[in-house]
C-alpha cells in the first residue's frame, strides 16, 4: 500500500470509530430528561468524501478540500423506522444547506446520507438557508419550513451585513427530492415559523414569529398563530399571538417555536427557545408551554424559567452561550428524544417521556415576574415539604 493509501485508510478508520461510538446516558440530578454524553453529530460526522479529493493526481498532499464547519439545528422525524435529522450543514465558506443523517436508535450512530439536499430556489434565490422544521402533516406531504436569508437591498451602499429573513415552503415524501413552494407572504420578517401537523377548521396553522428587523424582534410580541388557506401560495394574514415575552425572563429579548408541538392527551406539549441579552451576547435557552386539544392556539401551561441552558462544553462554539432546537421524536412508547444544537456548533440528544414532559409543564410553578412572587412561590413549597413527614 502506498503512503497516500495509507493515509486515506486512516482518514476512514478514524471516521468510523467517530461515527459508531456507541452513546451513553449523563446522570442528571433534574428528573425531566437525560443528556447523552457525545454529540450526536458534529462537523466531523460529515463523509470524508464531502470534504477531500481522494484522488492522489489532484490532491497528493491529501488536504481537505471543502471544509465543513459547523452541524446544527436540525429537523427531526421517524421514517421508515429510522431516526432522521435533517441537519443544517455549515461550510467553511459560512454557508448552510441541508443534508440528512440517518441513526438506527436516535442517539448514536448518525450516518450522513452520500449528497445533501438539493434545494430548488423560490423566485428570487436566497443567499443562505437554514433551521428547517419537519412537519408529516395530515395532507399526506412532509413540510420543511425554514429561513431564507437575504441580502437587505434596501440597506445602504457598502452595508452587507443587513439581511431579510422569509419563512421558507418546501415538501417532500421522502427527503429526498424536495418540491419548493413560493415563500410565506407576510407583513413582517420571519424566523422560526413552523406547520402545525393537522387542519385547524379546515385550515394550515403556522407558528410564526414576527419580527421588526432581521435581529429585532421589536413589536413582535413572541409566537405568533396564523391560519393560512392555500399552502402552496401561502400567506399571513391574521397573527395572533400566542405566547407573549415578559420583561425579565428567558426570553425577554426574542422567542421562538421548536419543532411542531407533541399531541398528547392533556394538550399540545411545545418545545421553544427564548433569548435574552447580556454583557457577553444574546443567551439562548430552551423552554417549554402547553395548548389546548381544543383550540392549539390557546395557552394552558406556562412553567417558568428554562428547560435546558448551556451547560459545560456546550456554552462554547461559534455563537457561544446558546442552544437552540428545532427537532424532536415521540416515539411510539411514549420516549421523546429532543435534538438540540449547542452555540451553534454541533448537535446533541436528551431523552425524556411524553409523561414526564407534560407533568413538567403542569407541575412547574409559572414565572410571576417578579422576585416577590418567586420567594413566595419557593415558600410555598418549602412550606409543604417541611410539613410532610419525611423518613
Ligand atoms: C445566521 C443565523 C442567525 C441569524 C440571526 C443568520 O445570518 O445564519 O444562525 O440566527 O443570522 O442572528
Ligand atoms: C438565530 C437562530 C439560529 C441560531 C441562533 C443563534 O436567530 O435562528 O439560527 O442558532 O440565532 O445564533
Amino acid at each position: 500500500m502506498s503512503q497516500f493509501e495509507e493515509k486515506v485508510k486512516a482518514l476512514f478508520a478514524d471516521y468510523e470509530a467517530l461515527v459508531t461510538r456507541k452513546n451513553e446516558p449523563v446522570e442528571e440530578t433534574n428528573g425531566v430528561y437525560v443528556r447523552y454524553k457525545y454529540p450526536v453529530v458534529t462537523a466531523a460526522h460529515t463523509p470524508v468524501f464531502w470534504r477531500y479529493d481522494l484522488d492522489e493526481k489532484t490532491n497528493p498532499y491529501l488536504m481537505e478540500r471543502i471544509g465543513m464547519n459547523a452541524t446544527l439545528n436540525s429537523g427531526a422525524i421517524k421514517l421508515n423506522g429510522k431516526y432522521l435529522l435533517v441537519v443544517r450543514v455549515e461550510g467553511a465558506d459560512r454557508k448552510s444547506f441541508f443534508a440528512v443523517a440517518e441513526s438506527p436508535n436516535g442517539v448514536d450512530n448518525f450516518r450522513f446520507w452520500d449528497y445533501p439536499v438539493t434545494m430548488p430556489d423560490d423566485v428570487v434565490p436566497a443567499t443562505n438557508i437554514y433551521d428547517m422544521r419537519l412537519t408529516a402533516h395530515e395532507d399526506g406531504w412532509i413540510y420543511g419550513i425554514f429561513c431564507a436569508e437575504r441580502h437587505d437591498e434596501s440597506a445602504p451602499a457598502g452595508d452587507l451585513s443587513s439581511a431579510t429573513a422569509t419563512a421558507a415552503i418546501a415538501r417532500t415524501k421522502d427527503l429526498k427530492t424536495w418540491e419548493r413552494l413560493p415563500d410565506l407572504k407576510s407583513k413582517s420578517q420571519q424566523r422560526n415559523v413552523v406547520l402545525h401537523p393537522e387542519f385547524v377548521d379546515g385550515k394550515y396553522a403556522f407558528y410564526t414569529r414576527p419580527q421588526d428587523g432581521f435581529i429585532d424582534a421589536g413589536s413582535g410580541g413572541g409566537i405568533g398563530w396564523a391560519l393560512v388557506d392555500d399552502i402552496t401560495h401561502a400567506e399571513v394574514k391574521e397573527e395572533k399571538i400566542i405566547d407573549f415575552r415578559y420583561y425579565h425572563t428567558i426570553k425577554e429579548v426574542k422567542n421562538g417555536e421548536g419543532p411542531h408541538p407533541i399531541k398528547t392527551p392533556k394538550g399540545w406539549l411545545h418545545l421553544a427557545h427564548g433569548v435574552r441579552g447580556c454583557a457577553s451576547g444574546l443567551r439562548y435557552v430552551l423552554y417549554m408551554y402547553m395548548t389546548s386539544l381544543e383550540d392549539p392556539g390557546r395557552l394552558i401551561a406556562s412553567p417558568g424559567g428554562y428547560f435546558m441552558a448551556p451547560e459545560g462544553e456546550e456554552r462554547v462554539g461559534d455563537v457561544s452561550n446558546v442552544l437552540f432546537t428545532n427537532g424532536w421524536i415521540a416515539d411510539e412508547d411514549g420516549t421523546v428524544y429532543i435534538y438540540y444544537a449547542s452555540s451553534d456548533t454541533r448537535m446533541h440528544v436528551a431523552v425524556s417521556t411524553v409523561d414526564r414532559l407534560v407533568d413538567y409543564c403542569m407541575n412547574t410553578p409559572q414565572d410571576g415576574l417578579t422576585t416577590t412572587a418567586s420567594v413566595e412561590t419557593l415558600k410555598r413549597q418549602i412550606d409543604k415539604n417541611l410539613g410532610l413527614e419525611i423518613g
